[in-house]
């Protein structure tokens, strides 16, 4: 490299290591407000992650930009909420993947039955350039995905009978996220899937509407539903992440330091989602029990059964996210499983 470009280049690192030493005060950062929306109820793994967030941005704008936390679905369900993200009537959220798919359809990817085996194989396919590549596909959408949390391993719930065999799904009314993979795939099993939005979930099995649900026992704690649903089958069928959004026409708005301290944060209330959330795993299942659920496991061979049916929908995600993001996230699966 020339002499010249040399010195440029040291400038612009000069430059750069002022810029991160400068005090917010200094920093292009105006009076912001964002209304942050969530699902679960505050005092859940994604309200705590919320609050973290809240915090974490308050800190780096020098408490010029303040995080509203809004939970419970007080704004709404996840789908409400992403219309008005894009409509630019709300600045942020955190919610499903599973919700997005009708906005964006390679988020179905992360619907796919035992896709992912464990939380170091999330982490790397959602932190990587799989993960990227579909959380870029929001923003010709209206939506700015700026990382990853982690809701997590689902698992079977209800209120009739014990699921031990495949035949004890048959006729139970089962609660799914609005999505066409959870649909086809609790159809597969025999269970009579109905779409419903989780603001409208509590209700639906405490009037007996619907028989059952799914969802990681994160959730099935915090959301109280053991109080409505006696058997807890472990079936581990799916890895569900959550992603936290940002409204596009708010984002295009802010300055350069404004987005960085929002991808900041973001990454701060996901390290500490993530280790939240698997700390209460950890311990849920034994706090479920203490509660009254009866618990379950599944012989080895139901879990096959259960498994060959539940992949049956493989090809049909593989064709609606495109086979060269499948063949990618395949191939980074079965490099990571080698190493
Ligand atoms: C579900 C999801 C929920 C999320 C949440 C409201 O069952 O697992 O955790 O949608 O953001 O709907």
């Amino acid at each position: 490299r020339s002499p010249i470009r040399r010195r440029l280049a040291l400038a612009a690192a000069c430059a750069s290591v002022l810029l991160a030493a400068l005090p917010a005060a200094a920093q292009d950062i105006k009076p912001r407000l964002i209304r942050f929306g969530y699902g679960l109820a505050e005092n859940s793994n994604q309200g705590r992650a919320v609050k973290v967030f809240a915090d974490e941005v308050q800190k780096l704008s020098g408490g010029k930009m303040k995080v509203r936390a809004i939970g419970g679905a007080a704004l709404g369900p996840d789908t409400q909420m992403q219309q008005a993200l894009i409509g630019g009537a709300q600045e942020m959220m955190v919610g499903s993947t599973a919700t997005l798919v009708g906005i964006a359809k390679e988020m179905a990817l992360w619907d796919t039955p035992f896709l992912i085996n464990n939380t170091r194989e999330a982490d790397a396919l959602l932190d990587g350039p799989v993960g990227d590549k579909v959380r870029g596909k929001l923003e010709e959408k209206g939506m700015v995905g700026l990382v990853y949390w982690e809701n997590g391993f689902r698992n079977l719930t209800n209120s009739k009978r014990p699921v031990t065999r495949l035949e004890d799904l048959d006729g139970i009314k089962l609660r799914v996220m609005q999505n066409n993979v959870f649909l086809d795939s609790f159809k597969q099993l025999g269970a009579n899937a109905v779409p419903l939005p989780y603001s409208e979930l509590f209700t639906a099995l405490e009037t007996n509407a619907v028989d059952g649900q799914e969802n990681p026992y994160n959730t099935i704690l915090s959301a109280k539903f053991f109080e409505v649903q006696k058997y807890l089958t472990v079936t581990n069928h799916v890895y569900s992440p959550w992603i936290v959004t940002v409204s596009k026409k708010f984002w295009d708005g802010l300055s350069k330091d404004e987005k960085a301290v929002l991808q900041k944060a973001a990454v701060a209330s996901r390290d500490f989602e993530r280790k939240d959330t698997r700390d209460e795993a950890a311990k849920a299942l034994a706090a479920l029990k203490a509660k009254g659920m009866q618990v379950n496991e599944l012989s080895p061979a139901e879990a096959t059964r259960m498994r060959d049916k539940l992949t049956r929908v493989n090809a049909g995600v593989a064709a609606q996210v495109g086979m060269d993001l499948w063949n990618e996230t395949q191939a980074q699966l079965t490099k990571l499983r080698a190493g």
